[in-house]
């Protein structure tokens, strides 16, 4: 039996299925998602149906595009309660009519803003791929039922799956206005410069590997970094699949959490 970990696939499904498949894994086997299915990829949808019908020992983690599409889902039910359009869960041209009324409305009011379906996933769930607002919903209500992380013990040592970045003790030390859960989701270098668990292993995503700059940049590869202080592994394991178009090197990346082995597409 062995433990896998896995993050930001982005819609990437058939390198997420090849994965599977790359790792052998088995009814035997457990695997975490750290969050970011959706989003950027061609394959949401595919992510999404894949992660509602999924099997017992896979335990998802919620990422922070997760959590946008659900709070976009809530703006969307709010709207059609406040208006009283009373759209019809089961039917894709009421959700189309919602979803533009939304948009029309945005407009109407000169509210510019990028943060409603940014990444145009619910519009193509909706136009392309005639999704309704039940569908909409039963989705949000999966992210919504995501834990922040998972902590499992992995040979003696604390392990943590998160998006972004844990830290032990989140209220203690002194993030200002940040709450837990925006750390979790949200987090950068913070979650390496602050964050961590003694004599714990920490695996996010978040920042992909592939993007120079980035404190995490390791050219596509897995970030690995030790805290001597703290006896803390840390791992980034965004290796940017998604940017594979502008970055050749990225890739989807997965780990064994019991030997810290490493597997790509
Ligand atoms: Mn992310």
């Amino acid at each position: 039996m062995s433990t896998y970990a896995m993050s930001d696939i982005h819609g990437c499904y058939d390198e997420f299925l090849a994965m599977l498949d790359k790792i052998g894994f088995s009814g035997a086997d457990q695997l975490i998602l750290a969050g970011d299915y959706i989003d950027r990829g061609k394959k949401s949808l595919e992510m999404l149906r894949w992660l509602e019908a999924c099997p017992a020992n896979v335990h998802l983690v919620r990422g922070n595009h997760d959590e946008e599409f659900a709070a976009n889902v809530d703006l969307m039910t709010d709207l059609d309660k406040q208006y009283g359009l009373e759209s019809d869960p089961d039917a894709n041209e009421d959700a189309v009519a919602l979803y533009r009324t939304f948009e029309y409305l945005l407009k109407a009011k000169k509210l510019t803003t990028w943060f409603f379906d940014y990444y145009k996933t619910i519009k193509s769930l909706l136009e392309d791929f005639n999704a309704t607002i039940g569908d909409l919903c039963r989705w949000r209500d999966l992210i919504r039922g995501m834990p922040y992380y998972l902590e499992r013990e992995i040979q003696g040592r604390a392990c943590v799956v998160v998006h972004g970045g844990y830290a032990e003790d989140l209220e203690k030390i002194g993030l200002g206005d940040t709450n837990p859960e925006e750390f979790y989701l949200h987090a950068r270098v913070e979650g390496y410069l602050l964050g961590g668990k003694r004599h714990g292993l920490i695996i996010a995503g978040h920042t992909p590997t592939i993007v120079e700059g980035e404190f995490t940049y390791n050219g596509g590869d897995v970030f690995r970094y030790y805290d001597e202080e703290k006896d803390c592994i840390f791992y980034d394991i965004d290796c940017g699949c998604v940017f594979r178009e502008l970055y050749p090197k990225a890739k989807l990346a997965c780990i064994r959490l019991e030997d810290e082995k490493i597997f790509y597409v």
